[in-house]
């Protein structure tokens, strides 16, 4: 779904009580250095409503037990909880069932999954895969291991100056060799909303498989996997307003069911001999060891509050501040913004001339703003900008106006710091 189609979506939809929504994050009320603080690093990871450390508060006070194990009422209570917040996952994105929602600990580890689980057991020399210069490492490093393992061949999709996908040189990499294109859906460190669907059906018009990380696409917009027609779709709990370590892995069905399971142990099985060992139906096939259950129970309370909330209107908030964010912060002299596609969330690279990265965000945090500075996991983006790192402002559904406006004169700040 484009930005624009998002938001005429949204003009239809109901009203956003900021105040309300401020008031819901214990964390937003502090002061940081003596300024009250200023939350612009969303993409690395999101703040917490009280809804969510309630719900962990009290799993760990009244129903603390492992699941899918014992016949005692605790253990029933959180094995129940657990597989309501998959239930919660599962029409949040749409899936068809719950069968096709793979719990992990994160992003990384669903990608991980399918390339070590899909990849090698159906890739071999001479195979090729298709990412972009756009990715994470998450989306690199394990097709680049999963190359090593097969001898298949990363070929990578370039990207234009304003940080869009060159689709023509897609299509041209798209030939009979290749067996799968993993793509971001939004990037963390330009916020390019990909045209993911273009992207998938070029795919499958020749029969082939997509995954998109949705690692910083899920808490900003509407996600439905279906309609997109994607083959996997990864994204992680702790941006999406819920704990860390948690995270999601949807796959259609008859490819999950195709796959060999990754990772050995408990509850991933139906019996184990020593001369023959089955595996558990899906999605318990790829699910073996004791997970976070706290952290899943939490990620489903994360889930009805953006669904309270209602994800149109918050990419509606978030699209109107990032045309106000973009517009103040490009009138600021010697303040480049890294990453200026039509179609894009709400993410804020920039260089400043002169001034590294690190020393902006250092001023920043004086000034109780949070920002991340670095490569942001995204090293190939900065070689293609030849530039060592950014500092990226990354926006959330609690950011307001007042914030940029923080942000901003904290930067002006940077600027004569360094006069
Ligand atoms: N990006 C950022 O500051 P994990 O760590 O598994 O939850 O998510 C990895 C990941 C994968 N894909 C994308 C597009 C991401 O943005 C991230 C995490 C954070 O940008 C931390 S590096």
């Amino acid at each position: 779904m484009t930005a624009k189609s998002l938001m005429k979506q949204a003009t239809q939809t109901v009203t956003y009580d900021i105040e309300k929504i401020r008031d819901d994050f214990p964390i937003l009320k502090q002061q940081v250095n003596g300024k009250p603080l200023v939350y612009l690093d969303n993409g690395a990871t999101a703040q917490k409503p009280q809804q969510v450390i309630e719900v962990l508060d009290q799993y760990y006070r009244e129903y603390n037990s492992n699941i899918h194990r014992g016949v005692h009422t605790l253990s029933e209570k959180a094995t129940g909880a657990y597989e309501a917040a998959r239930l919660k996952i599962k029409n949040f994105i749409n899936a068809e069932s719950i069968q096709q929602v793979i719990l992990t600990s994160g992003t990384t580890a669903s990608i991980n999954l399918v390339a070590q689980s899909y990849g090698r057991s159906t890739l071999k020399q001479g195979d090729e895969i298709i990412i972009t210069e756009m990715e994470h490492h998450s989306n690199i490093v394990p097709w680049q291991m999963l190359c090593e393992q097969t001898g298949a061949k990363l070929k990578v999709v370039p990207i234009n100056d304003k940080g869009e996908l060159i689709m023509e040189e897609y299509e041209s990499l798209l030939n009979d060799r290749t067996r799968l294109v993993a793509v971001v859906h939004i990037s963390n460190a330009l916020g390019t909303i990909n045209p993911v669907e273009d992207i998938i059906k070029l795919a499958h018009n020749r029969g082939i498989p997509v995954l998109l990380d949705g690692a910083q696409a899920v808490p900003h917009c509407p996600v439905d996997v279906q309609a997109l027609d994607c083959d996997f779709y990864c994204f992680s709990g702790h941006k999406l307003f819920g704990p860390t370590g948690t995270g999601v892995l949807y796959g259609k069905k008859a490819l999950l069911e195709s796959m060999p399971p990754w990772q050995g142990g408990g509850d991933m099985i139906r019996t184990v001999r020593f001369d023959e060992t089955t595996y558990n139906d899906l999605p318990y096939k790829f699910e073996a060891g004791t997970p976070d259950i706290a952290g899943v129970i939490g990620t489903g309370a994360a889930i009805d509050y953006v669904s309270a909330i209602g994800m149109d209107n918050i990419a509606h908030y978030e699209s109107e501040l990032l045309a106000y964010a973009t517009e103040i912060m490009s009138a600021i002299d010697g303040l480049t913004l890294v990453g200026t596609a039509d179609n894009k969330a709400g993410i804020l690279s920039f260089v400043m001339k002169d001034i590294h990265p690190h020393d902006i965000g250092t001023i920043l945090d004086q000034h109780g703003v949070a920002i991340r500075t670095g490569h942001h996991c995204a090293m190939p983006v900065m070689e293609r900008y030849e530039i060592p790192a950014t500092a990226r402002a990354s926006l959330a559904l609690y950011n307001t106006r007042d914030d940029i406006d923080h942000l901003v004169e904290a930067i002006n700040n940077v600027r004569k710091v360094f006069a």
